[in-house]
This record gives C-alpha cells, sequence and structure tokens, in this order.
C-alpha cells in the first residue's frame, strides 16, 4: 500500500478517501498552475487495468475561505446547474464544466488530520491555460467562455449563494482595509512605498464609483464568478475554442464588471502580473478590444446598456483594487497572496497602477 503513492506531503493522506485510489496501481502527484491563494496539484494514476486517469487535488485555503461547506455547496450547486444547461444546448458537460470527484463517503471535500481541507476534480484533458494571452484570438475566446458563463447563469437563483469572501469586490471597503494597513504598517515599509501610497489615496473617489451605482440599482446585481483571469480558464487544446471557466471559488453574486473588469486588468496587460520592468506594462488596445468584442458577443443581451456603457470604467476600478489589495498585502507583511520572492506583492502592486494610468489615458476614464 505505501509504494502506491509517489512523493510526499499531508495529500498522501488524502487519496486513500477516495474510489480512484482502489483503481490505481500506482499514483504520482505534482505541483501545478500559478494560484496565489490554494495549493494546487495534479494527481496522476496509472490503473490496474492499464490506462491513466488524471484529477486535480487540492487544498481549499481555509484562512482565505473559512467555510468550506458553504464553499463547495456553491460550486455543487453551480456545476450542476451548469452541466444540465450545457447538455440541454448539446455542448460537453465533462469538458465544458468542472467536475467534482466525491470521496468514498459521497462527501464534496475531506479533512486531514490537522483539519485541513481538500477537494478533487476531474482534470480536463486536451486543454490549456494560459499565463498570457498567446493571440488576441485566444483571448477573445477566453471572453466568449466567460460571457457564456454569465449567460448560462442568468437565471440562477443568486440569492441561494453563499458570500464565500463577504466584501469581495466592494471597493471602498478594500480602500479602508487599505488605510487600516497603512495605520498599522505593521513591516515598517510604508516609508519606502510613498509613491504607490499617494497613487491610492489620490484615486479613492474611484472606488465608490460600480458600488454606488449598484446602490442607486443603475447596475443589476448577478451571478458572477469574480476571479476572471486568463488562467481561470481553459481553452481547448486543439480548436482553441474557449471551453471551461474553472477556479469557482468566488463564484458569488456581483457585477458583470468585476468579471469583465477583471479579464481586462489580467491578460489586456502586455506583461505579466509581477513584471518588474514597468516599461514593459501597457495595456493593449488590441487584446482589449479583442476581449470586448467576445465578451459582448457571447453574453448577448444579458448586457444593458448602462453595464456596456460602464465597461471601460470597470476595467480600471477593478485594476485599481487589485493594486490596493497587493499594497494592502505588503503593508500587512505578505499574509494572504502566496509570495515568491521579497517585495513580489509591491512589484505587483506596481503593474497595476502602471496600468490603471495607462487605462486612464487610452480609455479616457
Ligand atoms: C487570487 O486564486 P487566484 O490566483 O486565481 C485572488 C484574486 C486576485 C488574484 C490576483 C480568492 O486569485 O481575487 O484577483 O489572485 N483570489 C482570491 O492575481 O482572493
Ligand atoms: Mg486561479
Amino acid at each position: 500500500m505505501q509504494e502506491k503513492i509517489r512523493g510526499c506531503g499531508t495529500w498522501k493522506e488524502i487519496l486513500p478517501q477516495y474510489p480512484f485510489y482502489q483503481e490505481a496501481e500506482e499514483i504520482e502527484a505534482a505541483p501545478h498552475g500559478d494560484g496565489h491563494i490554494n495549493d494546487t496539484l495534479l494527481v496522476t494514476c496509472n490503473l490496474k487495468s492499464g490506462g491513466t486517469k488524471r484529477y486535480i487535488l487540492q487544498r481549499i485555503n481555509t484562512s482565505v475561505f473559512r467555510d468550506p461547506d458553504g464553499l463547495m455547496e456553491n460550486i455543487h450547486n453551480v456545476t450542476s446547474f451548469l452541466r444540465k444547461k450545457i447538455a440541454a444546448m448539446g455542448g460537453d458537460p465533462d469538458r465544458e464544466t468542472v467536475t467534482i470527484v466525491p470521496n468514498e463517503t459521497g462527501g464534496l471535500y475531506c479533512r486531514d488530520q490537522t483539519g485541513g481541507c481538500w477537494r478533487v476534480y476531474r482534470n480536463i484533458e486536451g486543454a490549456v491555460t494560459y499565463q498570457t494571452a498567446q493571440s488576441a484570438e485566444d483571448f477573445r475566446q477566453s471572453a466568449m467562455a466567460f460571457g457564456r458563463f454569465r449567460r448560462l447563469l442568468e437565471d440562477y437563483p443568486a440569492h441561494t449563494l453563499h458570500e464565500t469572501i463577504p466584501h469581495f469586490h466592494d471597493t471602498p471597503d478594500r480602500f479602508r482595509q487599505f488605510t487600516e494597513a497603512l495605520d498599522r504598517d505593521v513591516k515598517n515599509r510604508a516609508h519606502e512605498v510613498q509613491k504607490e501610497i499617494d497613487f491610492v489615496l489620490r484615486h479613492e473617489q474611484d472606488t465608490h464609483i460600480l458600488v454606488d451605482l449598484l446602490a442607486a440599482g443603475e447596475l443589476p446585481l448577478c451571478v458572477t464568478h469574480n476571479d476572471t483571469k486568463l488562467n481561470n480558464v481553459m481553452l481547448d487544446e486543439k480548436t482553441k475554442r474557449g471551453l471551461c471557466v474553472v477556479d469557482l471559488d468566488t463564484v458569488m453574486p456581483g457585477l458583470s464588471l468585476y468579471d469583465y473588469g477583471d479579464s481586462i486588468r489580467f491578460g489586456a496587460s502586455t506583461a505579466e502580473e509581477d513584471e518588474r520592468d514597468l516599461s514593459k506594462v501597457e495595456l493593449d488596445l488590441d487584446l482589449y478590444n479583442a476581449y470586448t468584442e467576445g465578451y459582448l458577443e457571447a453574453a448577448g443581451d444579458s448586457m444593458t446598456a448602462k453595464e456596456i456603457e460602464m465597461m471601460p470604467m470597470g476595467a480600471k476600478i477593478m485594476t485599481l483594487e487589485c493594486g490596493m489589495r497587493f499594497l494592502t498585502d505588503y503593508l500587512s507583511g505578505d499574509t494572504y497572496f502566496k509570495i515568491h520572492r521579497e517585495g513580489h506583492n509591491l512589484d505587483r502592486a506596481r503593474t497595476q497602477f502602471k496600468l490603471v494610468e495607462d487605462m486612464e489615458r487610452k480609455l479616457n476614464v
């Protein structure tokens, strides 16, 4: 039994709790993806019957997602809803939405001895994700996948979803958290980053724009993904068609502009989110236009005139918000986003602010 699983880590406790463990001759797990929050492994099972099956094993970051039951219930309900719709439309639900693999007792996740929460998804074969857009067409395809997601969930009862992270895209609240971190300045870092701090303070008014329109009833609340980075959508390896939206932890009621804006901030940049050479960081208007077209085409008439009008502003505010979050985490001693080097969150904040400036120029917002 011991030799069956290759590798080391707490996850070794978890795999025997899944039915596929019995089918496997040998199991290997390797780190997977670029997420900043959860730990992700790709698990390869060499089956006794020959052939292989692959799974995605994730340890849920429960200091970020404090209610794993509510979280997994959301994902189960949303993906079951999507499966039915995709099947009814003649699509392939096994490839066009994620599938949770239940454990031996039918549970949606497992706990290890230290209380850590782990879940398993089927791996979607023949699909790829990108950190940066390879072409405008690929980016347009990712937009189609997110636009379709919005449209398919148009009649999902949003009020039944658990709020997995309260105030997630409440931008004024993010601003408040930023000023709190600045006041505390636990690592004595504020004096090094006065320029970035001033940038945020100068933009305070912008943080209110979307929430005010929501409160005034001018923008509709709908089911949104809330973390629409390019690496959270899979494209078919062969056809390059936008295939499947993944990372559903933050699916909650929200504004379509959160989804649209977050995609632009990450994917329409000419550089990666943590690029240190800021001269490389710009908004690429071709990518911006390709995404906007694709999103509108797929979301169709689920987008109102006001939502469409506010799209450029949505891109700017989501970029500003993310930059504020990175700077807040830098000031707080890097406790939220995973970092892989000294100053990583500061580098990330800087790219976001550079993009905001470029959006102000190029999008006139
Ligand atoms: C996190 O988990 P991941 O890497 O897809 C974060 C997003 C940020 C993003 C910045 C739950 O997303 O909100 O926009 O990093 N997710 C959470 O890259 O906070
Ligand atoms: Mg992700």
